[in-house]
């Protein structure tokens, strides 16, 4: 393993343990929507990791909608949907709600498609908010900006759940360069697990679908690799090395 490799899963190990491995388990998942959820948010937003880490819990897909800083698509769509650029906002087609503000989000979830108890790693008001932006900084705002990149025709799909170390890097390549996709979280005591072992032949995570390629692939770091030549647009001092 190299040098950047090794800081990278460290930072998100510890990022994990920063917020109490919340989103590696599932509890009080309750009423399961029929259609699917969507949530415009960033990777290296700490609101938007509470939700996500809601999502895990529940046991619930969603479709992401990533927003980096700079972010053509996504942000320009949210402000003439929502009115403004602020992260998280949720889409639930079933109740024709959307929305802003990721406590209002977090109540929500639990309510509609749980128990309505919250744990307390999502209930801890400032503390929640303090251990969430601790957590984005140990991985200093990766998955915060863009980078130039192609657009999927067909959304890309991932199996991953929020504490997950190894799905965190992925989500953040798939964030910085734009791409939507199909959120499975399969956590811990996740109902999804055996559907999804049938499928890849294992339970690991993350796993990547891309339906454009047909490509379907375990290990974050192959996977981080196969989006960036895929769909990264080359860097010009990348470029001009090669040409040079
Ligand atoms: N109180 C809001 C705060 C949301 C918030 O401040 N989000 C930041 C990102 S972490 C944002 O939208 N910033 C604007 C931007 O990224 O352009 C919530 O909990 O949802």
């Amino acid at each position: 393993m190299d040098l950047n490799r090794a800081v990278d899963v460290g930072t998100s190990v510890a990022s994990t343990l920063a917020r109490g491995a919340s989103g590696a388990f599932v509890g009080n998942a309750g009423p399961r929507p029929g259609k699917l959820l969507e949530l415009y948010e960033f990777e290296g937003c700490p609101f938007c990791k509470k939700v996500r880490e809601a999502l895990s819990i529940l046991d619930l897909d969603c479709v992401i909608l990533p927003c980096p800083k700079n972010g053509p698509r996504f942000r320009e769509e949210l402000i003439t949907r929502g009115g403004k650029a602020q992260f998280p906002y949720l889409v639930d087609p079933n109740s024709g709600r959307e929305f802003y503000e990721s406590g209002e989000i977090v109540r929500y979830l639990f309510a509609e498609y749980g128990s309505g108890r919250i744990p307390l790693a999502l209930a801890a008001g400032p503390l929640t908010d303090l251990s969430a932006v601790f957590a984005n900084l140990l991985r200093a705002g990766q998955g915060s900006y863009y980078r130039p990149a192609r657009s999927p025709e067909q959304r890309l799909e991932l199996w991953s759940y929020e504490a997950s170390p190894f799905s965190r890097l992925v989500r953040e390549t798939l964030c910085t360069l734009e791409l939507p996709y199909l959120l499975h979280n399969v956590a811990r005591g996740s109902k999804s697990r055996a559907a999804f072992v049938s499928r890849s032949g294992k339970m690991q995570v993350p796993y990547l679908v891309d339906p454009n390629s047909g490509v379907e692939m375990f290990e974050s770091a192959g996977i981080v690799a196969y989006l960036e030549e895929s769909y990264a647009e080359a860097r010009e001092g990348a470029a001009s090395a090669t040409r040079a």
